[in-house]
């Protein structure tokens, strides 16, 4: 309950940011994305963690108001990136959406005015959902994709492998991107069963005609073995943390 007050005097008040973490193209080291993520430090200075408050924002409904703020706020960003190179930057922006976010709110709409409220065309972004959001209602949660998919975002499906994976879905619903969870990746070179999963992911996506990022890439090494491996994209701290919008756009300059 503390929380929750705190929380939404924070939306309120527009104490939330977001924090921006590149996702590579491993087999050329270019950024292709940023990867946006929540963070909120509270009046007494502590930083909560979106672990903790993506779930009290779900079942006190404030992930209506939060939610729509990070879409806009990711538009903002990116639309301002595109300023300051003088035309199209050259990355997309993924926005994290929760299942209950999706049941709530009328996203493809408020992606919709985002995106044209600065001027992005639709392929400047990407929409991560977890296989969560296909559980409840996948006829709705497909409707929303091909929604979203007519605007010409990307599809992600995050954390992949961790959730209910519904093979049969995966093939129907308009998916571009397989995000194999981090707990597949850390420690992946000292586990052979680990390699098999993160084999079998690949195997899947490549059947399925999808791409895929590999989470949580903390070393050289492991971007170089998952490369090899044919995964399309990694993210992790081995590339760069989640940054803060200038110093993003800064790394972003720097490494493209
Ligand atoms: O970056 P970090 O480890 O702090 O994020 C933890 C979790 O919180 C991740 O699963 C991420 O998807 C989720 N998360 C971060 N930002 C957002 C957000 O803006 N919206 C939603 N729905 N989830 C987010
Ligand atoms: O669940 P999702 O993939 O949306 O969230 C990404 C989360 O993973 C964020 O909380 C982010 O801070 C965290 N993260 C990103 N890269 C790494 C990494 O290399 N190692 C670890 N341990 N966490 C990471
Ligand atoms: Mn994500
Ligand atoms: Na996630």
């Amino acid at each position: 309950f503390g929380m929750e007050t705190a929380l939404r005097r924070a939306i309120e008040n527009g104490m939330m940011r977001l924090t921006y973490q590149p996702i590579c193209d491993l087999a050329t080291g270019r950024i292709v994305a940023f990867e946006s993520l929540a963070r909120w430090t509270d009046e007494d200075g502590r930083a909560h963690s979106p672990n903790d408050f993506i779930p009290v924002a779900e079942e006190s409904g404030l992930i209506v108001p939060l939610g729509r703020w990070a879409i806009d706020e990711a538009a903002t960003t990116l639309a301002g990136w595109d300023t300051r190179f003088g035309g199209d930057c050259g990355v997309k922006l993924a926005v994290n959406l929760s299942a209950i976010q999706l049941q709530r709110d009328r996203i493809p709409i408020l992606v919709e005015r985002a995106l044209s409220a600065n001027g992005l065309d639709g392929r400047r972004f990407t929409l991560e959902l977890t296989e969560s959001a296909l559980v409840t209602d996948p006829d709705r949660i497909a409707a929303i994709m091909h929604a979203l998919k007519g605007l010409g975002t990307t599809i992600a499906m995050d954390d992949f492998g961790t959730g209910y994976s519904n093979l049969a879905y995966l093939q129907k619903l308009p998916i571009d991107v397989l995000k194999i969870d981090r707990s597949f990746i850390t420690g992946m070179l000292a586990d052979r069963d680990k390699v098999s999963i993160v084999r079998a992911i690949l195997s899947l996506a490549s059947a399925l005609g999808m791409k895929t990022t590999a989470e949580g890439i903390e070393t050289n090494e492991l971007a170089q073995t998952l490369a090899a491996l044919g995964c399309t994209y990694g993210q992790g701290y081995s590339f760069a943390r989640p940054l803060e919008a200038d110093a993003a756009y800064t790394y972003l300059l720097a490494t493209n």
